[in-house]
């Protein structure tokens, strides 16, 4: 049980060593909601994966500063003593924003972890000491900039590549990389930028031996999605589309994908995100871990997570050089093998550096139990 006493929230910004962009937007710097929470025995952090505009998904950085400010925390507060596990259910009276959620849960269990002197890897049933990285680039302004991009990626260890697409920039990137790296782990990530008529993309996409094709239809679609997985060879991963293990259920009922990507922040946080990884073990669907480009924090959160059994394939995890050149937390390196260690320290295992935190804050709030 753990009684929290006060909430801090800070909006924090990190400019990212190169725009990154999808084909929802682009961003050159990382801005998000960084939440600590005191307990009456530890500090717990957590980290908010939502961006500065609902593109992603419907919450948004603002949006979900305010929902824990009127809703989730003055909740929290109100129900005391709590058990980590049961604060889901405190929050259940709030519809949907996972990401809201997700940002106490992550602080309120690094906090009780802490206190116990348990990482959060162990307490999730980790059963790996370190994770197999891939990098996720995004759409570069042309082809030579993209295969150089990858080229360095690829010299450093990463051990998959995935490519962010949208229309007009697919078929003909995919076979370049595919010309100059005939070996690599390659995937594709459309954020939902396609429609089931643009069929005849994904069937040129299937020459290219892809290990998946990520979120390619609407983020509301299951029924459409396994459609398309019918029509194709390259099995279609959800991202976006899953935001529960009720979805991960139906999705491999409905044959809509065959992988699944988890994101703890999408799914509303860790404990959702280990049922949703457990129902998709129980279909033998593979999972592996995405990322929202999280500072240290959440990067080394989702770590822990991509140590469970049924993470099979390398994720979205990169090292703090592919995002900023100065993170708020210790850098996180790359293994000479193309791996990250899982943080083994009690909680999350990092802290911010309160320099850096300090230097990276826009805004900030306090909230006090009464
Ligand atoms: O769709 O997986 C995605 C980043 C922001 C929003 C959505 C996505 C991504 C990434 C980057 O692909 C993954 C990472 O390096 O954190
Ligand atoms: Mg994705």
């Amino acid at each position: 049980m753990t009684r929290v006493r006060s909430l801090e929230l800070r909006l924090v910004a990190i400019p990212l060593v190169r725009p990154f962009r999808t084909s929802f937007g682009e961003s050159t710097e990382k801005v998000c909601v960084i939440a600590r929470v005191e307990t009456d025995d530890a500090l717990g952090w957590g980290e908010c994966v939502s961006d500065v505009e609902p593109n992603f998904s419907e919450e948004w950085n603002d949006g979900a500063w305010n929902v824990i400010r009127d809703f989730l925390a003055p909740a929290m507060f109100a129900a005391g003593d709590v058990d980590v596990e049961r604060l889901a259910s405190v929050f259940a009276f709030v519809r949907g924003n996972p990401m809201a959620k997700a940002t106490l849960e992550n602080a309120v269990l690094d906090a009780e972890l802490r206190a116990q002197g348990r990482s959060l890897a162990s307490y999730l049933g980790a059963v790996r000491d370190r994770v197999g990285c891939g990098v996720s680039v995004g759409i570069a302004p042309s082809t030579d900039v993209l295969l150089e991009q990858i080229g360095g990626y690829l010299a450093e260890g990463y051990l998959r590549i995935k490519l962010k697409i949208e229309p007009g920039t697919d078929v003909d990137r995919v076979r370049a990389v595919r010309e100059a790296y005939p070996e690599i782990l390659l995937s594709v990530d459309a954020n939902a930028a396609y429609r089931l008529t643009d069929v005849e993309v994904f069937r040129a996409l299937d020459e290219f031996g892809l290990l998946m094709v990520e979120q390619p239809l609407h983020h509301e679609d299951l029924w459409e999605h396994s459609l398309l997985q019918r029509e194709i060879r390259t099995d279609v991963c959800l991202d976006e589309s899953i935001r529960s293990a009720a979805d991960a259920r139906a999705a491999s009922e409905l044959g809509s994908c065959r992988i699944v990507n988890i994101k703890q922040g999408r799914v509303g946080g860790l404990l959702e995100a280990k049922r949703v990884h457990d129902v998709a073990a129980e279909f033998g669907v593979p999972v592996w871990c995405g990322g929202m480009l999280e500072t240290g924090i959440g990067r080394s959160t989702n770590l822990a997570l991509a140590a469970l059994p049924n993470f099979r394939l390398p994720g979205d995890t990169s090292a703090t050089s592919r995002y900023f050149a100065e993170d708020l937390t210790e850098p996180l390196v790359l293994e000479a093998d193309g791996t990250l260690p899982v943080p083994n320290g009690p909680g999350i295992g990092v802290d911010p550096d309160p320099a850096r935190l300090e230097a990276a804050t826009r805004r900030t709030e306090r909230f006090e139990k009464e």
